[in-house]
């Protein structure tokens, strides 16, 4: 008697994807402009703006790869309708940014900061989500300069512009503003469970004026 048929086999389980998405077989790489160029001399991770006590807090890149560390599964979701789903982020978690680094009490919202100045804004209760990750890697190897070496934000619950590849820096902000993609017609907040995806789309009280 041969081996019987295999009948355990199962379809690979569907993710639940957000209104309007596909799945996206694979990793593409998605962005605009340039991928820059890592220099570690010359690299620091900044918090700067509206700190608690006035300063700016700088850690260079070993200080930086020395954070406390933590993993978070999360999928990313492209608002031109793409998603790619199951990754295992490890870095450092952006709530732990804000305790070694807080803001002051009328902070609301953060710009996050990238090379060649890209930016998003996020409300800060997004920020500081228990699932919003300084991505330093990607199923346990360090991130390709492509995806953002060597620091990335991950934020799972919203649209994946949110998160900004080769990440330098966090201002705390005690008012709302633009980021890059949200100055340029796309929703200020951004959650693609609510399809936020362009910023005509934006009810009063979902952003500042365009
Ligand atoms: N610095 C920077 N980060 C960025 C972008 C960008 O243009 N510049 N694009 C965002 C968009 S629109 C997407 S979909 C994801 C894509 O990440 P990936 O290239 O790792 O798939 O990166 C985000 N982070
Ligand atoms: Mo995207």
């Amino acid at each position: 008697m041969g081996q019987p048929e295999s009948r355990e086999r199962r379809e690979p389980e569907q993710p639940e994807l957000p209104p309007g998405q596909r799945l996206q077989r694979g990793w593409p790489v998605t962005h605009y402009g340039p991928v820059p160029k890592f220099r570690p001399e010359r690299w620091e991770f900044r918090v700067f703006g509206a700190t608690a006590d006035g300063d700016k807090h700088c850690w260079n890149h070993g200080e930086f790869s020395a954070l406390p560390f933590s993993t978070v599964v999360a999928d990313l979701h492209c608002v031109t309708k793409f998603s790619m789903v199951g990754a295992e982020w490890g870095g450092v978690p952006a709530r732990t940014v804000v305790e070694l680094a807080p803001p002051a009490p009328d902070v609301t919202h953060v710009m996050v900061w990238a090379e060649y100045g890209f930016s998003a804004n996020l409300r800060l209760d997004d920020f500081v989500g228990d699932r919003t990750i300084f991505a330093t890697h990607k199923d346990g190897e360090l991130l390709t300069a492509e995806h953002g070496f060597p620091v990335r934000l991950v934020v799972p619950h919203l649209y994946a512009w949110k998160g900004p590849k080769w990440v330098r820096g966090v201002e705390y902000m005690t008012a709302d503003r633009r980021g890059f993609w949200e100055e340029r017609g796309y929703h200020n907040v951004g959650d693609p469970w609510a399809e936020q995806r362009y910023s005509y789309q934006e009810e009063p009280g979902d952003g500042p004026e365009l």
